[in-house]
C-alpha cells in the first residue's frame, strides 16, 4: 500500500526562501526525497537548477552537507565519498549509522556529461543514490536539448523540434544489474517516497529517475505542474515502475496500462498543453509527427511489458 501525503514526516530538508522557481517540480521533488532520506545524508550537486536555487553558505537552502562537484562527475565524486566513509567507519574513526550519499543532478548532467562516471558507479556497485530530476532539458542555462527530451520537442538548440526519440536512461541503468532502480514524478509523491525508503535500505548502486515538469522549459502555467506529472503518466509518455535486483514492477497507474486494464490517454492531449510543443501543432507535417510522438510511447509500453517478463 502506497503512503499518503498525508502521512510524510513534518520535517523539511529543504528550507524555505531557496531560489528556485515557485511551483518547481525539480525542488517538490526534493523535499519529498528529504522526507524519505532524512538528515542524515550527504548530497552532491552537478551545476544545475538545484544549485541555482540552493543559496550560499551559511544559509544553504538544503539542509545537508552539500558538494558541488563537476558536470561530469557526480559518479565518481560520490564513490569517492562513499568509500571514503566505509574505511573510515572499518578504522573506527566514524561511529553510528554511515549516512547516505545521494547525488541530486539533472538530466543533463545524467543523460549526457554524466554518463561515464555514473555508468562505471553502477558496474562496481558503489553504495549510493544517483538521483536524475528530469526535466527533459537543460533548464538553468536557457532550456537546450538534452538526451532526455522527447522527440518534437522544442528548444533552443532544436528550434523546429527535436528530431530524435529520448534515450531509456532508466533502461540503460536497469541493464547494468544494480540492485534497484525505479522511476517517480511528482504527483505520486507517496509513490516516490516509498521508492526512496526502500532504496536507502538495500546496500550498493540505487538510480532513481523522477520526471519534472518545468513550466518554464515545458511552457504551460506555473499551477499546472502537478496535472502535467499526472497526464505524462495517464499517457504512458511516464510509466511508474521499479525493478528490485532486476524483478520488475509497475506502479499504480502504469500497472492498470501496462496489464491493459486502462488505455493510455492518447499522447496529443498531453502535448497540447504544452507551449514546446505549440511550433509543431503549427507546422505541415503536425500529424505524422504526432504520430511518431504517439509511436514512441506505444512502443515502450510493449516493450517495458515484455522486458518485465525477463528476470536476471
Ligand atoms: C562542463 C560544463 N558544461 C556546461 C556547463 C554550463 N551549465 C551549467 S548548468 C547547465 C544545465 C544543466 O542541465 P541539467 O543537468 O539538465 O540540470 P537543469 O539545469 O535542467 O536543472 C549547463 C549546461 C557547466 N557548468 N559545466
Ligand atoms: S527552470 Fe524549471 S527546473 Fe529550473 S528552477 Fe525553474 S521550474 Fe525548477
Ligand atoms: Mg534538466
Amino acid at each position: 500500500m502506497t503512503t499518503s501525503i498525508k502521512k510524510l514526516p513534518d520535517f523539511e530538508q529543504v528550507l524555505s526562501g531557496n531560489g528556485a522557481c515557485g511551483g518547481c517540480p525539480s525542488t517538490m521533488a526534493l523535499r519529498i526525497v528529504g522526507k524519505a532520506l532524512g538528515p542524515n545524508a550527504i548530497m552532491l550537486l552537478t551545476p544545475s537548477c538545484a544549485v541555482a536555487s540552493m543559496g550560499m553558505t551559511p544559509k544553504l537552502a538544503y539542509n545537508w552537507p552539500c558538494i558541488n562537484v563537476t558536470f561530469a562527475t557526480a559518479g565518481s565524486s560520490a564513490s569517492g565519498i562513499t568509500h571514503a566513509l566505509e574505511i573510515m567507519k572499518e578504522k573506527g574513526r566514524l561511529q553510528g549509522e554511515l549516512p547516505t550519499v545521494f547525488s541530486w543532478v539533472g538530466d543533463g548532467g545524467t543523460y549526457d556529461i554524466g554518463f561515464q562516471a555514473l555508468s562505471a558507479a553502477a558496474e562496481r556497485n558503489d553504495n549510493m543514490i544517483h538521483f536524475c530530476y528530469n526535466n527533459e532539458a537543460y533548464s538553468n542555462t536557457g532550456v537546450q536539448r538534452s538526451g532526455a527530451t522527447p522527440r518534437g520537442s522544442f528548444t533552443t538548440t532544436t528550434p523546429t523540434g527535436k528530431r530524435q526519440p529520448k534515450k531509456n536512461m532508466t533502461r540503460l541503468m536497469l541493464e547494468h544489474n544494480i540492485p534497484y532502480v525505479a522511476t517517480a514524478t511528482v504527483a505520486y509523491p507517496g509513490d516516490l517516497y516509498d521508492k526512496v525508503i526502500k532504496a536507502k535500505s538495500i546496500p550498493g548502486m540505487k538510480y532513481i529517475e523522477i520526471l519534472a515538469p518545468c513550466y518554464l522549459g515545458w511552457q504551460f502555467d506555473m499551477p499546472e505542474t502537478v496535472k502535467m506529472s499526472r497526464m505524462a503518466v495517464r499517457s504512458g509518455a511516464w510509466l511508474l515502475w521499479e525493478a528490485e535486483n532486476g524483478r520488475i514492477s509497475f506502479n499504480s497507474p502504469s500497472s492498470l496500462i501496462i496489464s491493459g486494464k486502462r488505455e493510455a490517454e492518447p499522447v496529443n492531449e498531453y502535448v497540447m498543453r504544452q507551449g514546446r510543443f505549440t511550433r509543431l501543432f503549427k507546422s505541415a507535417a503536425a500529424e505524422s509527427r504526432i504520430a511518431e510522438m504517439q509511436a514512441d510511447i506505444d512502443c515502450e509500453i510493449a516493450f517495458m511489458r515484455e522486458r518485465a517478463k525477463i528476470t536476471t
